[in-house]
């Protein structure tokens, strides 16, 4: 209860920040983008992690007006790392499953683009399986309003949840993100390295892009690189950085 009391003058006292953590394309080693990762800075207990904190929100419908601040600041925040003789870099915003059945998203979404007048397939949002495979029916609608925005949409913590393939070749979503615990034990762990080489070739298959995610280490990016992976994200090529390493990121790049 206390901490729900904390978590509603979280917004309005400051307390949250944005983290964004790299997403490299492989072939070129360029950045392409960054996911965008809150965090609390509780003024008491110190730096709250969102797995803490979400969860109350989701439970609490704190999580609408949380999720649209992050929305805002992060697309503020892309637009001002756009440069007209570098390749565009995209943000990545994750999206709960309450933020996903909000009605106003939409709006929220053209709010947020328009304020900030960052290009509209320059905002990624992640859903998850759990989330796209709650309410089929109304999933479709919200989908279909999200691609006619033009924003960029991706499955996050691919392979932990149940989407069944026929309902993911509807979806009609622009990359999967292969959730870290498959990525872990790689290169050793043969069976993850199977299911990583199939997700891949499904995902292609559908004409869909892969972002490899907890990559911690260069035999996993090798490994990635043979499989064919797009993109890649984890400590090996960043952790979650504040806004100005951004910047020094995106700036010292060749
Ligand atoms: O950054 P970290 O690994 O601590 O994130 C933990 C979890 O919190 C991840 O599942 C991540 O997707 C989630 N998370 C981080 N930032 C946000 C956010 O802005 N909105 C939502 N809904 N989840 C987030
Ligand atoms: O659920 P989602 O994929 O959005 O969560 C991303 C989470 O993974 C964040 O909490 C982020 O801090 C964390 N993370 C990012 N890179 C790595 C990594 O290389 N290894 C591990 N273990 N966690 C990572
Ligand atoms: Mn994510
Ligand atoms: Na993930």
């Amino acid at each position: 209860v206390k901490l729900e009391v904390g978590l509603r003058k979280a917004l309005q006292n400051d307390e949250l920040y944005l983290l964004y953590q790299p997403q490299i394309d492989v072939a070129s080693s360029q950045i392409v983008g960054f996911e965008a990762l809150v965090r609390w800075r509780h003024p008491e207990r110190g730096i709250i992690s969102p797995t803490e904190f979400i969860p109350l929100a989701e439970e609490t419908g704190l999580i609408v007006p949380i999720g649209e601040w992050v929305l805002r600041t992060a697309c503020k925040q892309a637009t001002g790392w756009q440069h007209p003789r570098r390749r565009p870099v995209r943000v990545a915003v994750n999206l709960s499953a309450k933020q996903f059945k909000d009605e106003n998203l939409t709006q929220i979404v053209l709010s947020a683009l328009h304020d900030s007048g960052l290009p509209a397939e320059l905002l990624e949002l992640e859903l998850t399986e759990g989330t796209l495979m709650d309410d089929a029916r109304a999933t479709m609608v919200t989908l279909e309003q999200l691609r006619g925005i033009g924003v960029y949409l991706s499955i996050d913590d691919f392979g932990t949840g149940y989407s069944s393939m026929n309902y993911l070749k509807r979806f009609d979503v622009r990359a999967l993100k292969i959730d870290k615990s498959f990525i872990s034990g790689l290169p050793a762990d043969s069976e993850n390295a199977a299911i990583t080489r199939a997700i891949i070739a499904m995902a292609h298959g559908l004409k869909m892009a892969v972002v490899a995610e907890g990559v911690e280490t260069d035999a996993q990016l090798q490994l990635l690189e043979q499989y064919g992976c797009d993109m890649v994200q984890g400590y090996h090529l960043g952790h979650p950085s504040p806004p100005d390493s951004v910047q020094r990121m995106l700036s010292s790049q060749p």
